[in-house]
């Protein structure tokens, strides 16, 4: 039974954040004061999906190509009503939304939040692990590019998901390292169940998609044959946000490498692939979409491309690097 006397909301974790920069406006605060607000609305619709009827697919491709979900739909508006309340918030970019939505004027203090709103959705009908992805940019000086959003990942204010599993956990960093909460539904608060999560060194796991192993780089299936001849073990939930959450927690390697039908890969770049790197890197691990390419360092060129993923405990992704590597 968590003790009630040294309880820390999120709420109160993120104040205590802020007073550490004395200067700071508390406009990051409210923005992130909305996406918690939005998290535990999206839970509760996705606790009662099957009872309130509202699983399956709406019926029609969203812009990746993929059945759009109706609690994909649900999530998303969502976000954009809670986050469009947020005066700090200029400008809001979906993955469910073909271009980014310009909610007010660019000015001094005002962030992007970029966000998919329930990565994995597929997984909802069979009661699996789905989630949301946060990204937050300052947008107050269009000249970082000349969209203003399309910022490379190092330049993230702030990035976190929230799981809505056997729990609901909420997992974020504003660059000092990265906390969790969970989701007490008995006060209705995220309650802070863990600071400054370090991942762990190693760990014999790595999670892909092992069935389009046929069109991965030679590369992928040679670190395969290693890892499977080294006892690794291979786990693999289909949803991002659940695999990320298990290795910051367990440690070992997740990868979407391209394949046939996605030469660049699955994954996002700005709402998948930019924050997830952001939370591995501050838990001391290592993302990279090549050998050669850290993942926070790729200048976008389009909200929605996509980029190759190698992430988690660094030593676990050099075993994939170097395998990615080596010739012969
Ligand atoms: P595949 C879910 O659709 C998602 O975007 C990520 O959450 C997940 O990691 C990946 O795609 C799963 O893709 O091709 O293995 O089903």
């Amino acid at each position: 039974m968590h003790r009630h006397d040294s309880l820390v909301t999120l709420q109160a974790h993120i104040l205590e954040q802020q007073s550490r920069f004395p200067q700071a406006s508390g406009t990051l605060s409210w923005v992130l004061s909305a996406l918690s607000i939005s998290a535990k609305i999206i839970a509760n619709h996705v606790r009662r999906a099957r009872l309130d009827d509202v699983l399956g697919s709406v019926g029609n491709e969203n812009i990746q190509g993929e059945q759009q979900q109706k609690l994909d739909v649900i999530a998303n508006e969502v976000l954009l009503r809670t986050l469009g309340k947020r005066e700090g918030v200029a400008v809001v970019a979906s993955e469910e939304n073909e271009e980014p939505v310009m909610l007010r004027q660019v000015g001094d203090g005002k962030y992007c939040v970029l966000f998919d709103p329930l990565d994995g959705s597929s997984n909802l009908d069979v009661c699996g692990g789905v989630g949301t992805i946060f990204s937050i940019l300052r947008y107050d000086n269009p000249a970082h590019s000349e969209n203003g959003w399309l910022q490379a990942g190092a330049k993230q204010v702030a990035a976190g998901y929230v799981l809505y599993g056997s729990s609901t956990v909420l997992v974020m960093s504003i660059g000092m390292g990265v906390d969790m909460f969970v989701l007490d539904p008995a006060i209705g608060a995220f309650v802070r169940v863990a600071e400054q999560l370090q991942i762990p060194q190693h760990n014999k796991s790595y999670s892909l998609n092992e069935g389009n192993r046929l069109t991965f780089p030679i590369g992928y299936n040679r670190y395969l044959d290693w890892a499977q001849a080294n006892g690794y073990s291979s786990r693999y939930v289909g949803a991002m946000v659940a695999d990320i959450h298990r290795i910051l927690l367990k440690g070992g390697v997740f990868m979407y490498p391209p394949t046939k039908k996605a030469p660049h890969g699955k994954l996002r770049l700005m709402y998948e692939a930019n924050p997830m790197a952001m939370l591995i890197e501050q838990a001391g691990g290592k993302a990279m979409a090549s050998p050669d390419q850290r993942i926070l360092d790729v200048n976008p060129t389009a909200i929605h491309q996509r980029v190759p993923v190698i992430m988690g405990s660094a030593a676990e992704v050099d075993h994939v690097l170097i395998h990615l590597t080596t010739q012969g």
